[in-house]
């Protein structure tokens, strides 16, 4: 994978739009500028079974159509079922080993990591990305860890692991910045797209954010 799908991540499912249509919802923040999208179906009223899968079929089409990779979040089987690029697993989830082993070559694998410990045994085990959080707090998630801030993914780059890293957990365009100045390589968002009056305005602000701290870094 390329460091630069974790730009503008989008993470999304059904529950997530506030009434509005996901497919209306992800186009926006395609159009927005976002780098990669994560499909979460999950939660109260999230679709199960074939509607789940149908659902995740319309959605990666359109991902398809602008070349944006398209991520499943756990649920291995229907990854590979609908040929996802890739799936992204929590500490909670199957292990590393025996998701690789499922997968198709290639695919990628993100983890969730919440210290340097785990981050380290995600890149031993061979960890594509690893997904850092929650930064802030959030209400999206309802079992979520302690909020340990940025600061958490500055030691991890202290500790010396250079894999890429995305930001995730009640982050804003405000403060988007902070994340990536402790050394993200980008932001993972749901609500600050997937509720947004405008999720094209939301995706463009993260984007000319990314590039700012680019530019000043750079
Ligand atoms: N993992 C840690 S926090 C979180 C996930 C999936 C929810 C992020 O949602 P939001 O709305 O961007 O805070
Ligand atoms: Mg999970």
């Amino acid at each position: 994978m390329k460091r630069e799908w974790l730009h503008v991540y989008f993470v999304m499912g059904s529950v997530d739009c506030n009434g509005r249509d996901p497919k209306d919802v992800l186009q926006e923040a395609i159009n927005g500028g976002i780098t990669l999208f994560q499909f979460r179906e999950k939660g109260q009223g999230a679709k199960v079974g074939a509607e789940k899968r149908d659902f995740a079929l319309e959605l990666k089409e359109i991902c398809k159509r602008h070349d944006i990779p398209f991520i499943v979040n756990d649920d291995i089987e229907m990854a590979v079922e609908i040929e996802a690029d890739g799936v992204h697993i929590g500490q909670e989830d199957d292990s590393f080993t025996f998701v690789r082993e499922r997968l198709t070559p290639g695919m990628v694998i993100g983890v969730s990591c919440h210290t340097v410990e785990e981050a380290a045994e995600a890149v031993r085990v061979g960890a594509d990305y690893i997904g850092v959080g929650p930064m802030y707090f959030t209400t999206t998630k309802k079992d979520i860890r302690e909020v340990k801030g940025p600061e958490v993914i500055r030691q991890i780059r202290h500790a010396g692991i250079t894999v890429p890293i995305v930001g995730i957990g009640g982050i804003s365009v405000e403060n988007a910045w902070a994340v990536l100045e402790s050394g993200a390589d980008g932001v993972a968002v749901i609500s600050a797209i997937s509720k947004a009056d405008s999720p094209v305005a939301a995706a463009e602000s993260f984007s000319r954010c990314i590039e700012k701290v680019q530019r000043t870094n750079g």
